[in-house]
Order: structure tokens, then C-alpha cells, then sequence
């Protein structure tokens, strides 16, 4: 598989010029699972490993060690289908989530993606909160979001939805479709150039990999069923994975997600809710938080009708919620260096 379909540019070159220099060869990052990897070269398939002074140099950071979509520099092992990965190159774009549950982490998605599809269900799962969410981590990222409005066929109410889902989107392309039988999915298709990477994300049972599989042609990623998930209480697709459309164009998809926390979103808050961005140029006070405080435009325009009032609400959730995970980031940062100070210790010991 050539490089340039994958990617590739020349600034990717120019980035790799050192490591060219070195006998390191570029990859792209397929899966991750745990310390294993799969990697795609510009000729073959390999599996990989990082190298001990990779994750020495990561001091910790998790964010730092490779995560699918990222280039790497490699050194082959020769006779072998594997690899050592030596270098993660700089990333373009990156898709960052808090992961759910007590810890607080931040969770690297997808790297070096062009587009996000944020994909939600037509039907009554259909949530406008939670698609604000999405949109915060997908602006946040420096990658074009674009909201997809799936299982359309279940929807009785497709216009008022639509302008639901366009009200929180803002610039944001919203997209109908119908993964069952295909319809919109052109549209999508027409989003995905030769050479570009795409991730789609949303919670599980929206239809990810429905919509994937249909791009693609062919059933490729396991699909199940909402019922028997609940029944099962799992998720269709269980691992992040890199797949190359037979039209050009690169597809990330994910497994589906319970919650959307909001890792570093303050700019990300401030591009989902623009026209309160704008009146709060008008309080009293610059560090105005548009609770309580008086001469608040923001407060006057909810009071006014001319905010609405679960716009006002949705705002003050998510500045709660992001001055909640700065206090947490700190304990999380400093539990995760412990843990991977173990891990260190542990690859340097193992026996070549
Ligand atoms: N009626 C209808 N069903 C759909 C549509 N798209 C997907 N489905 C069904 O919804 C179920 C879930 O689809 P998946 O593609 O597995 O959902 P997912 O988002 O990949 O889920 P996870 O992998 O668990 O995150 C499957 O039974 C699909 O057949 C659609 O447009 N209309
Ligand atoms: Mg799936
Ligand atoms: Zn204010």
C-alpha cells in the first residue's frame, strides 16, 4: 500500500528525514492493544512493539506512546513480520476523551484525522445534549466535524430532529442517512478523499459500523443488534482499528462510548456556543461565569427570550464540568506516571 494513499506528504518527509537518516522506516499505526501493535507500511502488514527508551522518554505520559492513526518511525526485524517502534512523528489532529468511570484520564481516540463523523440515532435514543458534547471534543481536536443523523428510517419527526441537530451544531455539517438501506450514504462517501483519514465516534448501537460497512461495500466490521446488546451489555466493536476503503480514503472506527467527557475543552466550549461567546462580551465582569453575577448579557438574554434556556444550561454543565477535570487531572497525571514508571521498569527488565 503506497505511503501517499495512507497520508503521506511532504511534510510527513520532511518530519522524517532524521529518522530516514537512522535506517528507520515511516508506518502508520492500525491498532493498538495494549503494547501491541498493528502497524501498515508502505508494502506489508506488521505486528509491533515499543521500544524500552520510547516509553522512557513518554516519562509517564501516556499521550505520548503510539495510538492508532499515528506515523512511526520502525526498525524492521529482519526474517520477521515484526517491528520496534522507535518514534511517534508529530500529530496534525488529535481526538482526545476523558475515559469514563472514577479515574480521570484523558483518552486518545484517533491521531491525524481529517474528518470526525459524529454519529447519532434518529430514532428516541436521540440525544441533542450529548451531540453537544461530541461536538465540544470534536472541535477541540483540528478536525472538521461532521454530525450524522442515522437510523432515519425509525424517525418519524426527521425535519424537527434535523433542526435539533443543526441548532447544536453550529458550522457543523449535519447529514441524514440509513445505513440499512444506504440512503445519504453517498454523501458521506463524497467527505472521504484518497489520502484522508476518518473516525467515526459515537455511542454504541448508532450504526458506526453499519455506515462503515456500507462506504465500504462489504461487511467488514461485526454489527449487533441494540437488543441483544443490552442483553449481552457489550458492544459490537471492541477495538480501534484503521481500515483502507477499496474507493481511497482511510476509516477509523471505534468502539462506542457510554459517556462524553470533556477533556481540554475550553476552547472547544467557546466554538459550540458562539452566540453566548458573543453576548458574554457584553458582562459586566471579564471573568464573568453567567450564574449569578449582575450586568451578565448572558443572563439578560436567557431572561429576554432571546437565548434559550437549555442552550444557557448546557454551557453552565460543561464550564462545571471542565473546572471538575482540571482538579482531577492532577491526581489522574500523577497516578498514571506511578503505573507507567512500573511499566518502564518491567520492559527493561524483560530478557532480549
Ligand atoms: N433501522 C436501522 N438500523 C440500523 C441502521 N444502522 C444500523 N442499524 C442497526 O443498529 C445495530 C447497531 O449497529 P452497529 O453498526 O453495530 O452500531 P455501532 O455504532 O458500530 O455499535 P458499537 O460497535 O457497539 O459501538 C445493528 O443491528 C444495525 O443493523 C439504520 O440506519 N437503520
Ligand atoms: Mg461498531
Ligand atoms: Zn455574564
Amino acid at each position: 500500500m503506497g505511503l501517499t494513499k495512507l497520508g503521506w506528504n511532504a511534510t510527513r518527509d520532511e518530519q522524517f528525514a532524521p529518522h530516514l537518516a537512522k535506517g528507520f522506516v515511516p508506518a502508520r499505526v492500525a491498532v493498538e492493544d495494549k503494547h501491541f501493535y498493528r502497524l501498515w507500511t508502505e508494502t506489508a502488514e506488521l505486528t509491533a512493539q515499543i521500544t524500552g527508551k520510547l516509553i522512557h522518554e513518554a516519562r509517564g505520559d501516556h499521550a505520548k506512546l503510539p495510538k492508532v492513526g499515528d506515523w512511526v518511525a520502525i526498525k524492521l526485524l529482519p526474517n520477521e513480520a515484526k517491528a520496534a517502534i522507535h518514534a511517534v512523528l508529530p500529530r496534525r489532529t488529535l481526538i482526545v476523551r476523558k475515559i469514563s468511570g472514577r479515574d480521570t484520564a484523558a483518552q486518545i481516540l484517533a491521531t491525524n484525522v481529517e474528518t470526525v463523523f459524529l454519529v447519532t440515532a434518529a430514532d428516541a435514543s436521540f440525544n441533542a445534549a450529548r451531540l453537544e458534547r461530541m461536538l465540544v471534543m470534536a472541535h477541540d481536536s483540528g478536525a472538521r466535524p461532521v454530525v450524522v443523523l442515522n437510523k432515519i428510517d425509525l424517525c418519524e419527526d426527521l425535519d424537527a430532529k434535523l433542526a435539533e441537530a443543526g441548532r447544536v451544531a453550529g458550522d457543523a455539517l449535519v447529514l441524514a442517512a440509513c445505513a440499512l438501506t444506504g440512503r445519504g450514504v453517498k454523501k458521506l462517501a463524497a467527505l472521504i478523499q484518497p489520502g484522508d483519514t476518518v473516525v467515526f465516534i459515537g455511542t454504541s448501537g448508532v450504526g458506526k459500523s453499519s455506515l462503515i460497512n456500507r462506504l465500504y461495500g462489504e461487511d467488514i466490521q461485526a454489527t449487533l443488534e441494540v437488543r441483544e446488546r443490552d442483553a449481552k451489555g457489550r458492544h459490537a466493536t471492541s477495538w480501534r482499528e484503521m481500515i483502507f476503503l477499496p474507493q481511497g480514503g482511510v476509516v477509523i472506527d471505534t468502539p462506542g462510548m457510554r459517556e462524553f467527557h470533556i477533556w481540554d475543552a475550553s476552547q472547544g466550549a467557546k466554538e459550540t456556543f458562539p452566540e453566548i461567546e458573543a453576548l458574554a462580551r457584553g458582562c459586566h465582569f471579564r471573568d464573568c461565569t453567567h450564574t449569578k453575577e449582575k450586568d451578565c448579557a448572558v443572563l439578560a438574554a436567557v431572561a429576554a427570550g432571546t437565548l434559550p434556556r437549555d442552550r444557557h444550561e448546557s454551557f453552565i454543565k460543561l464550564q462545571l464540568e471542565i473546572s471538575y477535570l482540571r482538579e482531577a487531572e492532577k491526581r489522574a497525571g500523577w497516578q498514571d506516571r506511578r503505573k507507567s514508571d512500573r511499566l518502564a521498569h518491567r520492559v527493561f527488565n524483560k530478557p532480549d
